[in-house]
This record gives C-alpha cells, structure tokens and sequence, in this order.
C-alpha cells in the first residue's frame, strides 16, 4: 500500500463525515471508515503478512491516517451534537409568558369550617372536644335525658330507628355524647360534643334530616345561670361580632331546668335572632349520670351549626348546604 492509497482512504473520510447532517449518519460514516470493516481495519490486519521493512513503513502511514480520521470523525461529530442541540433547544421551547395554568385549592366544606370555628371558641373557654357513636341506644339518647319511653321525640315520627325493638336510634342530638362524659368522670367537666345527627323530618328551606350540632356541658360546684350567661354571650361575640348583646328567653328542654332560647341582636334584622337552646341541667338528669345534684350544679346548649352558618354568611336554604353545587361551594 502506498502513500496515495492511504490519501485516497483519507479524503474518502473526510468527505463522507461532512456529508453527514445528522449523528445517525455520522455514525453510518464511522462504522464505513473506522469500523472493523473499513479499509483502514483490513489493510492493518494484512499488515501481518509483509516484511519488516513495509510492516514499519505501512503501518506508519496507516497510523497517521486512523488519527487523521479519528480527529475529523470527532470534530464533526462536535460540530453535529451542538447543531442538534440548538435545534432541540428551539423546538422545545417554552414560553414562559403565557398564562399560568390557574391552580384550584380545595378547602373544607363552609359547615365544617362554621363547625370549626365554633369548637375553636369554647377551646380557648377551656372547654375539651369529646365526640361518640351516631347510632346510639334509646338509654343514652333518651333515658338519662329525662325523656321518657311514651315522649313524643321518641316516636317513629320523629326519630330515626336503626332497630325498634331493641331501641337502637340514629342519634336526634350530641347529648348522648355528654351523658356518656358524665358517667365517665366526675365534675369539673367541660366539653363541647360536635357531629352530626339525625332527625325524622321533611326536607325544606330549614329542615334537613341530617344536621349538625355543637352540643356543650359545664358542670361543676356552684354553676348557676350567670356562668350560662356569660359564657354564650362570649360565644356570641367571638362568632358575630363584638358589639353582640344576647337575651335569654324562657323555653322548655326535658333535660334542662330552668331553659333558656339564647337570641343575639342583629342590627339588619330589626332586632334578635335565636341562635341555640340551652339550660341548667336538670338534676335528674346529673343523677341518673352518676353526679350528685346537691354539690355539683350545670349548663347545657345545642348550637345547631347549619343555622349558624346560614345566619353568617347569608344563606337562605339549608339545602344550599348539602347540594354540592361547585357554584356554591366556590363561594366559601
Ligand atoms: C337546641 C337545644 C339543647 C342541651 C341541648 C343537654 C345535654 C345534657 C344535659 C342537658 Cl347531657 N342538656 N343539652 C340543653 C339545652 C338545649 O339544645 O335547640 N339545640 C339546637
């Protein structure tokens, strides 16, 4: 092989390496002049069967020529990556001044957040959370409420029964939740018992079969009305306002004596809106739970958290509140 041969080898190379416009053609090019099978590979097998002399003289130049080949092979494989590059970069390009994707975070539904926000006040009272069971006996959602088995409330028409004949019931109130803190422990207590509850009633404006109350008991020595007062009145303002006055107006609970209907004054209505039913517990009720009537003495209130909420945020229908309209839901 000669000099010329080996220039030949070289400047066919060099021009196919150029001819490539992309790395799957450089590659192709590669294999053709640097492979196993190029000329190049075979002319250094055959370098074997010459004489010292040649081997020394050829394999010289067929040196030379796979550096050669080598180096223009690695500039222009350079040359093509950054072309690629660039190319990839712009056809990948982001535009990072259009608009934003617009991210919508949930958030807990506007009964939870009301339901929230009422325990969050009697936790800074003092008060501990403490919830129970929604299906309940009749012993612990009537009996030791001082509501006996011929009331009205335990009618089919009124409650919902899991099991009549064993007295099982969905419970119509929280306050099985407070009868069970009682036989549990004795006074000082002071819980509020939220959750749901269930009632026989129509669905309307105001109605709902499912509702939700924040139940809460104080007893301890020496509670009298003044102690009711106060604390619904700080509960009042905390939750509406502080220029909330309340009046308390006499009513009838089987499980409170003497009862109080608590209304808050509202400007925008002319006047005073009930906000929740409470009472002294009645000593039978405190007896029937293990806690002697004669030391201890207590409060007792039901705050029904769908009105609270209505009341706050303008809510006409109580039905707005369970729909799950996304319309309404957004609003809050
Ligand atoms: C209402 C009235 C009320 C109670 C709930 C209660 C619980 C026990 C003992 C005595 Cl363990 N009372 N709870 C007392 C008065 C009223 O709820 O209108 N709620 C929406």
């Amino acid at each position: 092989m000669d000099a010329s041969e080996v220039d030949a080898l070289r400047i066919a190379a060099l021009a196919a390496f150029s001819a490539a416009t992309d790395s799957g053609d450089l590659e192709q090019a590669r294999i053709d002049h640097l492979g196993r099978r190029s000329p190049l590979a075979l002319a250094q097998k055959q370098l074997g069967g010459l004489t010292d002399e040649e081997r020394r003289r050829v394999g010289a130049l067929l040196n030379e020529l796979k550096t050669a080949i080598t180096e223009a092979f690695d500039a222009r494989h350079l040359e093509l990556g950054s072309v690629e590059l660039s190319q990839r970069l712009a056809s990948e390009r982001l535009d990072l001044t259009g608009p934003a994707r617009r991210i919508r975070p949930g958030r807990p539904h506007l009964l939870t957040q009301v339901e929230a926000e009422i325990v969050d006040v009697f936790l800074g009272m003092g008060f501990s959370v403490a919830e129970g069971p929604e299906v309940e006996s009749g012993r612990f959602n009537f009996d030791l409420l001082n509501i006996p088995p011929d009331h009205p409330a335990r009618g089919t028409m009124d409650t919902i029964y899991v099991d009549e004949d064993a007295d099982i019931v969905l419970r119509t109130h929280t306050s099985p939740v407070q009868v069970r803190t009682m036989l549990a422990q004795q006074p000082p207590i002071a819980v509020v018992c939220p959750g749901r509850v269930y009632r026989a009633d129509a669905v309307d404006a105001t109605h709902s079969p499912v509702f939700t109350q924040v139940e809460g008991l104080l007893v301890a020595e020496g509670i009298t009305m003044a102690h009711l007062r106060g604390t619904l009145l700080a509960f009042a303002k905390a939750l509406f306002g502080d220029d909330r006055e309340v009046r308390l107006r006499p009513s009838f609970f089987p499980f409170t004596e003497p009862s109080a209907e608590v209304d808050v004054s509202f400007e925008s209505a002319s006047g005073w809106l009930e906000i929740l039913g409470s009472g002294m517990v009645d000593p039978a009720v405190l007896a029937g739970c293990g806690i002697d009537p004669e030391r201890y003495s207590g409060f007792a209130f039901g705050i029904g958290v769908e009105r609270v909420a209505m009341l706050r945020h303008g809510v006409a229908d109580i039905r707005d509140l369970y729909d799950a309209d996304a319309r309404f839901l957004a609003a809050f």
